[in-house]
């Protein structure tokens, strides 16, 4: 299942490390996908300190465990040799075998029933140093409130999530920003299996890239491993602050695009469109200008909760233009992240009233919008007390949704406005009495 390396913050006992866990070892060699694979593996080993040698021991020592353990005996790596599997009886045979690698004395675990770790605690002891004192910052209660504030910090960056159809170049878009090969990418499509994390820098701001497995259509969706790798992409999405769909110029605006960007909507994202391979598009200016106008035309058509919606065009794998994808998303980021002051949105409101009047409602009063908030951010998210919400009609509501972008400028960023009853202030009395 793994491809590429995925590098997580860890855990044993009074162990802190990082873990990279990294794909199935394959002797492939030249430019397959595996040998790709491969070398990506052993970049990671040779960044190690110490590298866990997992066999699976009801599987016995392979041809492959073979070859792996004398690749590492020839680099001197040091190893911690795990035999997985072992609950039970089933593994003492390959535990057995597991001697004849010449990698010293393994450890027998069980991953999935979490036996053995306290072996592996005292092997790993030998290489990592125990986690210092709780620090007692991390605790404070300001800090928290800080983070709730927005500002990006270390601890909390920019959560950038990169989405699109297979083979898009959504990875090589993230190997481009940057700047080195962090995650595998071919002309195979459906080459990223599960979300990938790269903690990054831009211009002085941590950003948290996610690299995505592309999605298909979900029709055409039928292997579980699918499946699996779309419900993590859309996952990722639902945990991201602004969600770039990368298209592909040479066929943008497909239906599937569509359907992601949608998703993000909905979910509440920011949203940036990434038009990449533009290297590939027509040299003939107006095909291509059609093009464009085509993509806009689409989206404004689709998305009608969300006007203007950032477009950045440019080619990951030359990186021409690349430079242009993160000014937008910090601009879209600080806008999804806007609060407009009750008192503003409350003149605005009666501005609202008198340029515009809602509706009469059927008993032939008018319908008064009373008071306005915004009980949220990212995305933006009003509550409109209103007389008579059910009479007042989606398109009085459109029209309020719309000038309030305007107004308080927030384009490109889904805006929630919902409606409420206000509340009788004798109805909680009058029960009282009741009761
Ligand atoms: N012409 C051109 N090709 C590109 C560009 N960016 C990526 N490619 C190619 O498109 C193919 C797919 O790239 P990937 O980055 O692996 O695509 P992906 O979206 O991550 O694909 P999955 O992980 O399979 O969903 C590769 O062969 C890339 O070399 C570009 O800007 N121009
Ligand atoms: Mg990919």
């Amino acid at each position: 299942m793994t491809r590429d390396v995925r590098e997580q913050p860890a855990q044993l006992g009074d162990l802190a490390f990082t873990l990279l866990d990294t794909a199935g070892w394959e002797t492939a060699s030249g430019e397959a996908l595996e040998a790709r694979m491969r070398r990506f593996t052993e970049r990671a080993i040779e960044s190690s300190d110490v590298v866990l040698f997992l066999i699976d021991a009801r599987a016995g020592v392979l041809p492959l465990d073979q070859s792996f353990a004398g690749w590492l005996r020839k680099r001197s790596a040091k190893v911690i040799l795990v035999a997985n599997k072992c609950e039970g009886r089933a593994g003492q045979q390959g535990l057995a075998e597991a001697h004849g690698l010449g990698l010293g004395e393994p450890i027998p675990v069980s991953a999935e029933h979490g036996e053995g770790l306290s072996d592996l605690h005292e092997a790993l002891g030998r290489h990592v140093e125990p986690m210092p004192e709780e620090d007692e910052e991390e605790l404070d209660p300001e800090a928290a409130v800080d983070a709730d504030a927005g500002e990006l910090t270390a601890a909390r960056p920019l959560l950038l999530a990169i989405v699109g159809r297979p083979n898009v170049g959504k990875s090589t878009l993230l190997n481009r920003l940057v700047g080195e090969e962090r995650v595998l990418t071919g002309p195979e499509a459906g080459i990223t299996r599960d979300s990938i994390r790269v903690e990054w820098e831009w211009k002085g701001r941590p950003v948290r890239l996610v690299d995505t497995a592309g999605m298909r259509r979900r029709s055409r969706i039928e292997a579980k491993l699918e499946a699996a790798s779309v419900a993590d992409t859309l996952d990722t999405i639902r945990l991201a602050d602004v969600a770039v769909v990368v298209l592909d110029a040479s066929d943008m605006a497909e239906k599937q695009d569509l359907n992601i960007a949608g998703w993000v909507i909905e979910e509440g994202r920011a949203l940036v469109i990434a038009v990449n391979k533009t290297d590939l598009l027509a040299d003939d200016q107006s095909q291509s200008t059609k093009a464009w106008r085509k993509l806009r035309d689409r989206l404004e058509a689709s998305f009608a909760q969300v006007k203007d919606v950032p477009i950045v065009g440019f080619s990951a794998m030359s990186g021409r233009g690349v430079e242009r994808l993160l000014p937008k998303v910090f601009e879209t980021y600080e806008i999804w992240n806007k609060r407009v002051p009750t008192p503003k949105l409350n003149r605005w409101l009666r501005e609202m009233e008198t340029l515009h009047p809602p509706p009469l409602a059927s008993n032939g009063r008018r319908i008064r919008l009373r008071f306005m908030t915004q009980i949220k951010r990212r995305p933006p998210t009003f509550v409109l007390s209103v007389s008579q919400p059910e009479e007042l009609g989606d398109d009085y509501l459109r029209y309020l949704t719309n000038r309030l972008r305007d107004d308080f400028g927030m384009p490109g960023v889904p805006i929630r406005l919902t409606m409420r009853k206000p509340k009788n202030p004798y109805e909680g009395r009058a029960r009282k009495k009741r009761y």
